[in-house]
C-alpha cells in the first residue's frame, strides 16, 4: 500500500479496516504530524467503545485478566481491542511462552486486535499516545478497549486514568503494593479485583482494601473488591457485571462529573506536553531554560521571575499567534477573461490598480482593490495553470483567499509543526513582489489560503 493521505487513512479506519487501524495506531505512538488531522476526521464518528484499563504490579495476572475479559466479550458477539502499554506482557511478546500460547486463540481471532505499546520514546507523551490508540480503535467499531498497563511509573498512572473504568489488580502476600496503591492509584480506581485467589491471604487483602476504602474519600461510587482466579476464568464474570455497573453509573448524574474530570485531563495531557515541548525549544533573547537556571544559580534571578520570562517567551512562541496575520491581502477569483470578468468590478467602480502575469502560477492578475483589500481576477495563461484546472472543474469564482503575514517561513513552520496540511512547504515567488504559499484547504475549513509576504520594494 502506497502512503495514504489522513482522508484515505480514515475511511479504512471507519470501515474496520486491519491494516488501516495498524497504521492509524502507528501514527498515534510515533505522534506523526499527520494524526492531528486523521484524529479530527475520525472522532466525530467514536464514542461507543467501552475502554477499560487494567493496572497492577509485575506478574499480578492482568493480561490473564484481560484475556478472560476478552473471551467473554467474544462471546457475546462484541469486537474487541486489547493495548498492552508493558513491555513484558504476553500479548507483547515477553511472558513465558506457556501464557502466550493459552491466549493463542486471541491473536488468530479476527474480531480482536492486539497491540502493544512501547513505554519509552514516546513524542508528546505515552498517555497521550494510548488515548490516541484506543480512539483509532473506537472509531474502527470495536466495543471494548482493554488497555493493560504496569502500575507504577506516573506516565502509566496517567495512561490508566484515561480509561472510562479503572481495576486495579492486587494479588495475595504483596503488603508493600498497598502502600503504593494508597499513593498513586486510590483515587482512580474505580474496581478492585483480588487476583490469585486461589493462594493464601486473598481474604487479607480484600480486608485491607475495604479498611482503606473506609478511611479515604470517595465520591458517590463505592469501588467494589472482587477476587478472581484469572488462570481458571473464575469471577470473571462477576467483574464484567461490576464494570456494567460502573458503565451505568458514568452515564447517571453522578457519573458526569467524573468522565468531565477525564475528559479535562486528555486536554491538559495534550496542552502540557506541547508547552513543555516548547518550553525546552526555547533559545535565544527571550531567554532559555538553560539561561534562566543559570541566573538562578547565580542568585541573579529567582524562580519565580524565571517561570515569568519562560512563560512570556513560550506564549510568543507557541500561543495563539497574535499580530501573525496583519490583513486579508485579497480574495484569488478564477475568470476565462480577465476583459470580460473585469467589467463587473469596473461598474463598482473597484478599477485595475495592478497587473501582472505570475510565471510560477501561469496566470494574469488584475488588481482592484477594496479598501485595506483587492480583488484579484486570475486568468490562466496555460492549460496548465492551477487557474486552468480550477475553471475546468469548477468554472469561474472564488479561488483562494490571501493573508498577509510578516513572516511567510514562519507561518509555514508553525502550521507544518500543528500538523496542518500544506500544498507548499516553501515559499515562491507570487505577484507584487510578495513571497507566498498555499495552505489545503482540507486544513482551512474548506477554502485554498494563500499566505503572503510582503518583501521589501526594490531600491531605485
Ligand atoms: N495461581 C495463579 N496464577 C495466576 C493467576 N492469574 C494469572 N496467573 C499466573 O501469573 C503469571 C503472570 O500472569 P500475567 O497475566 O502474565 O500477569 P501480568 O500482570 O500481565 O504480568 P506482566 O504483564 O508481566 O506485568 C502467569 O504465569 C499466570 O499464569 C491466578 O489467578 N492464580
Ligand atoms: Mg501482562
Amino acid at each position: 500500500m502506497t502512503v495514504p493521505t489522513p482522508a484515505e487513512l480514515a475511511e479504512g479506519i471507519l470501515a474496520g479496516q486491519t491494516r488501516a487501524v495498524a497504521r492509524g495506531i502507528t501514527w498515534a505512538e510515533g505522534a506523526d504530524p499527520r494524526f492531528p488531522e486523521l484524529l479530527s476526521l475520525i472522532f466525530p464518528k467514536g464514542g461507543r467503545a467501552r475502554v477499560v484499563g487494567l493496572t497492577g504490579s509485575p506478574g499480578a495476572g492482568k493480561s490473564t485478566l484481560t484475556a478472560a475479559l476478552a473471551r467473554l466479550a467474544r462471546a457475546e458477539g462484541k469486537r474487541v481491542g486489547i493495548v498492552a502499554v508493558d513491555p513484558s506482557s504476553p500479548f507483547s511478546g515477553g511472558a513465558i511462552l506457556g501464557d502466550r500460547i493459552r491466549m493463542q486463540e486471541l491473536y488468530t481471532d479476527p474480531g480482536v486486535l492486539i497491540r502493544s505499546m512501547a513505554t519509552r520514546g514516546h513524542l508528546g507523551g505515552l498517555a497521550r499516545a494510548t488515548a490516541d490508540a484506543v480512539d483509532v480503535l473506537d472509531a474502527a467499531g470495536f466495543d471494548e478497549i482493554l488497555v493493560e498497563t504496569v502500575g507504577v511509573g506516573q506516565d502509566e498512572i496517567e495512561v490508566f486514568r484515561l480509561a472510562e473504568s479503572c481495576v486495579v489488580v492486587l494479588t495475595p502476600g504483596m503488603g508493600d503494593d498497598i502502600q503504593a496503591i494508597k499513593a498513586g492509584l486510590m483515587e482512580v480506581a474505580d474496581v478492585f479485583v483480588v487476583n490469585k485467589a486461589d493462594r493464601e491471604g486473598a481474604d487479607r487483602v480484600v480486608h485491607e482494601i475495604l479498611q482503606m476504602l473506609e478511611l479515604g474519600e470517595h465520591g458517590a461510587w463505592i469501588p467494589p473488591v472482587l477476587k478472581t482466579v484469572a488462570r481458571a476464568a473464575t469471577g470473571i464474570q462477576e467483574l464484567r457485571d461490576a464494570l456494567e455497573r460502573h458503565r451505568a453509573f458514568l452515564a447517571g448524574p453522578e457519573g458526569a462529573s467524573r468522565r468531565r474530570e477525564r475528559t479535562v485531563r486528555r486536554i491538559e495531557s495534550i496542552v502540557q506536553q506541547r508547552l513543555l515541548a516548547d518550553l525546552h525549544g526555547l533559545s535565544g533573547a527571550n531567554g532559555s531554560l538553560a539561561s534562566e537556571a543559570e541566573r538562578l544559580e547565580g542568585r541573579t534571578r529567582d524562580p519565580f521571575a524565571a517561570a515569568e520570562t519562560l512563560l512570556a517567551a513560550v506564549r510568543d512562541r507557541g500561543g495563539p499567534a497574535r499580530g501573525l496575520v496583519t490583513r486579508i491581502a485579497h480574495l484569488g477569483v478564477a475568470v476565462e477573461s480577465l476583459e470580460e470578468g473585469g467589467r463587473f468590478y469596473d461598474l463598482l467602480g473597484l478599477l485595475e490598480e495592478h497587473a501582472e502575469v505570475v510565471e510560477s502560477q501561469k496566470v494574469s492578475t488584475s488588481f482592484r482593490p477594496v479598501g485595506e483589500s483587492s480583488i484579484e481576477l486570475l486568468e490562466p495563461t496555460s492549460p496548465e495553470s492551477p487557474i486552468a484546472k480550477h475553471l475546468a472543474r469548477r468554472g469561474p469564482g472564488v479561488h483562494h483567499v490571501c493573508l498577509e503575514v510578516a513572516d511567510v517561513a514562519a507561518a509555514l513552520a508553525k502550521l507544518k509543526g500543528a500538523g496542518v496540511r500544506l500544498v507548499n512547504e516553501e515559499p515562491f515567488p507570487g505577484a507584487h513582489r510578495c513571497l507566498v504559499a498555499f495552505v489545503h484547504p482540507a486544513s482551512t475549513g474548506g477554502i485554498l489560503l494563500e499566505l503572503s509576504q510582503k518583501l521589501p520594494d526594490e531600491p531605485r
